[in-house]
């Protein structure tokens, strides 16, 4: 395969983050989003931290009373609950900016991606690296959002260096130095290399990710299996052929919280700037769906949903508020126990490109 340059983008302390972000004045203080179990008040686990309670121990994962006995002299630290919707609406718009650099695209998780920039850099990895700020600055500008950021030859690289210098840092691992940079580091950095295979390792004596490339591949094969030791041992090499891929995209949505709870569609301007949201997102992936569905979360914090398939996937905002609006009415003159509205949502789904639709349907094309 012809040399590439890749990108890898990975938002810093991200739940952490977003809370800082509506509420600037917890930014120095120990911020901890929790996972609450709901059992007693303290069960659930520690989604993420940010970098002022990582500081004293606190990390993803830990048992929330774990992480309050680390931020015991701690007395302005913030405990949270996760708010995904809030996040994923954030990181939503991340990766349509990112998307919108248009160079192959493809995201991870929700708070990660990688970029192919071989097209444009041409193995430069000055013009990379200038991408690569761009990408920051821009992030910043629209979501006042740190990044860290990591270039290099293959996603397995390029997420390395990512991983190697947070927060904000913006990394370059060129191909004369990956050998140098990633032989002397723990096994365990390597991506795909979890506790329990790295203390098999260690007890084999593969301590580095250098030991593990120089590692006996029959006896890799025989204890990790025929395809992961070898598979392992080559990313211990620095080598991973993985194309920056998109994934299929399944749905798309976006939940608000209404200004005043309602038992009534009442609310039809406030999920305006939604529609037009999501029918613009739909347009700039070349996408179209086939089913439109509305959420409502009741006051009593109970989630429902209706939804509707379409007979043919549109892309249009005017169709979206038509079925929209049907749904939220029936949904209020049947079931809703008398339990008040909350928040309310529209997610679209069973997406198909643009490429398999013929274009210029109108309104009546759907009743
Ligand atoms: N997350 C979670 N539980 C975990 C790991 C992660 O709920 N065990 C969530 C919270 C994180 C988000 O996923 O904010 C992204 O995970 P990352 O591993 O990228 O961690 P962060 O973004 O929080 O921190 P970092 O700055 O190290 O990337
Ligand atoms: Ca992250
Ligand atoms: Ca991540």
């Amino acid at each position: 395969m012809n040399d590439r340059i890749v990108i890898a983008v990975d938002l810093d302390y991200f739940f952490a983050q977003c809370e800082e972000v509506r509420r600037p004045e917890i930014q120095r203080k120990p911020v901890v989003i929790c996972v609450y179990s709901g059992r007693t008040g303290d069960s659930g686990a520690v989604s993420t931290a940010n970098y002022v309670a990582r500081k004293k121990g606190v990390k993803s994962g830990v048992p929330i009373s774990v992480a309050r006995k680390l931020l015991e002299d701690s007395k302005d630290a913030i405990f949270l609950p996760v708010d995904q919707e809030y996040y994923k609406a954030i990181s939503e718009r991340i990766m349509e900016l990112l998307r919108s650099f248009s160079y192959n695209f493809e995201q991870v998780s929700i708070d990660e991606a990688f970029l192919d920039l071989s097209s444009v850099a041409h193995n430069d990895y000055n013009v990379a690296l200038e991408i690569a700020s761009k990408i920051k600055s821009q992030i910043m500008e629209a979501e006042r959002l740190t990044c860290s950021v990591g270039i290099s030859k293959n996603k397995l690289l390029a997420k390395m260096a990512a991983d190697s210098q947070k927060p904000d840092g913006l990394t370059v691992l060129r191909p004369e130095s990956i050998a140098d940079t990633i032989n002397p580091l723990p096994v365990g950095k390597l991506p795909g290399v979890g506790t329990k295979t790295e203390k098999r390792m260690e007890e084999l004596g593969i301590h580095t990710i250098g030991d593990l490339a120089l590692f006996n591949r029959e006896i890799l094969a025989a204890e990790f299996g025929r395809n992961l030791g070898p598979h392992l041992a080559s990313l211990a090499c620095g080598i991973d052929n993985e194309p920056v891929q998109e994934r299929e995209r399944q749905q798309l949505g976006r939940i608000i919280t209404l200004k005043h709870d309602t038992s009534d569609f009442s609310f039809a301007e406030e999920i305006r700037p939604l529609i037009a949201d999501i029918s613009k997102r739909l347009r700039s992936s070349n996408s179209r769906c086939k089913m439109i569905g509305i959420i409502v979360i009741t006051s009593a914090l109970k989630t429902k949903s209706r939804a509707k398939t379409l007979d043919q996937p549109t892309d249009s905002e005017e169709v979206i508020i038509a079925v929209s609006s049907e749904l939220f009415k029936s949904y209020f003159e049947s079931d809703q126990e008398g339990i008040p509205a909350r928040r309310v949502g529209i997610r679209v789904s069973e997406l198909v490109d643009t490429g398999h639709v013929k274009s210029g349907q109108s309104l009546s094309d759907y009743f």
